[in-house]
């Protein structure tokens, strides 16, 4: 694993993919487009603002093709959400036992303030047909290969969550135009769902009667059972769509295996759970025997992460600091990444663990 100039920690360079250290996504409750983890399938096309156009097509009254000019001519809305990748935390699932895909650790998350025009409006505005059987379906303009087989990236929601008020198709990320990484010029943003339902370089939304049959939709982002322990042996019917995702939540200060002297040690993260709240964060320093309550911050839109904090006092030792969250339905973490293994590594939310030396 390398590390880009810019500071991220890249998993691999084509397509891009790369993820901020713990301390730099903590540091701030708004994550900067350069500190925002990027997760690629293909190229990051270079898309000629003048010229492009959405097209709005299929189960429609008026199909529709809209300059950038006429995306901001619509009602502009701002949310504030974060972004998780279905593959966030893979690293310890790997640690388990083998997993196809990039080994994240912590940081395939990122919070923004996503700002443009309600996917909802633009459908009315197509008089699309919003049978709640529907499917909106994404389009992108990014070329992505896979085992010699090309396609381009798309993917598709239910129309009850294409008509949900905080789906955007986006054009600015912490107001300002998104950057060539995170889908400029426009990007669907669908918070509390796995990333990969937010395309980016968007170029199409159609409204369908199924699910998009792109292989991204069709073939992955699937929680497969644990009995299928080999790539060879995927069978993607037998997978069921990542759409929310678990509680989850993770140490972002201090680093794993941060030496240090005996003394107070402030220990901070991140939780989440997607729709639902964060009521509780539980913070144990050792191994998970007992459990103190960090503060949290005021959760400042409901689409977005909860920010968590709290002081320990350890002595000299190899000391596990644990963590483990609880969402406002009573549901929390599973003690042990083995318990929801899965051959693609998705959904990887246990209680996180790190080391800390004290000297
Ligand atoms: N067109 C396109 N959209 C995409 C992807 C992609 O490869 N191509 N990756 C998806 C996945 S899996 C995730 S997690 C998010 C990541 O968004 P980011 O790179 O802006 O963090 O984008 C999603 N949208
Ligand atoms: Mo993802």
């Amino acid at each position: 694993m390398a590390s880009s100039s810019d500071g991220l920690i890249v998993h691999s360079s084509e397509p891009f993919n790369a993820e901020p250290t713990l301390a730099r996504l903590r540091s701030s409750p708004l994550t900067a487009p350069d500190d925002f983890y990027v997760r690629s399938h293909g190229n990051t096309p270079t898309i000629d603002p003048g010229t492009f156009a959405l097209s709005v097509e299929g189960l429609v009254a008026t199909p529709l093709s809209l300059s950038l000019q006429d995306l901001r001519a619509f009602p502009q809305t701002s949310i504030e959400a974060t972004m998780q990748c279905a593959g966030n935390r893979r690293a310890d699932m790997l640690a388990v036992r083998l997993v196809a895909g990039d080994p994240w650790s912590a940081g395939a998350i990122g919070n923004a303030t996503w700002s443009g025009v309600r996917l909802a409006d633009v459908l009315r505005a197509a008089g699309a047909d919003v049978s709640l059987q529907h499917y909106v379906g994404f389009s992108s303009l990014d070329d992505i290969e896979v085992d010699g087989a090309s396609f381009r990236f798309g993917a598709s929601i239910p129309m009850s969550k294409a008509l949900s008020p905080e789906v955007l198709v986006a054009l600015d990320m912490n107001h300002s135009p998104l950057t060539p990484r995170h889908g400029y010029p426009i990007r669907i943003v669908t918070p509390g769902f796995a990333g990969v339902r937010s395309p980016k370089w968007l170029a199409a939304i159609e409204v369908r009667d199924t699910p998009s049959d792109c292989p991204v939709q069709a073939e992955d982002y699937k929680l497969l059972p644990s009995d299928i322990e080999r790539v060879e042996d995927i069978d993607w019917s037998r997978g069921v769509t990542i759409n929310d995702l678990p509680v989850n939540s993770a140490i972002c200060v201090p680093a794993a295996h941060t030496r240090m002297s005996a003394g107070r040690l402030s220990v901070r993260g991140w939780a989440m759970a997607t729709a639902r709240d964060i009521v509780r964060v539980d913070v144990s320093a050792n191994g998970g025997r007992s459990w103190r309550q960090a503060e949290l911050e005021p959760r400042r839109s409901h689409w977005s992460w909860t920010l968590w904090a709290i002081e320990v006092d350890l002595g000299v030792g190899e000391h596990e600091l644990v963590v483990r969250a609880w969402d406002s339905a009573g549901q929390t973490q599973p003690a042990t990444p083995d318990e929801t293994w899965n051959i693609k590594g998705y959904l990887s939310a246990a209680w996180h663990r790190i080391a800390v030396i004290v000297e």
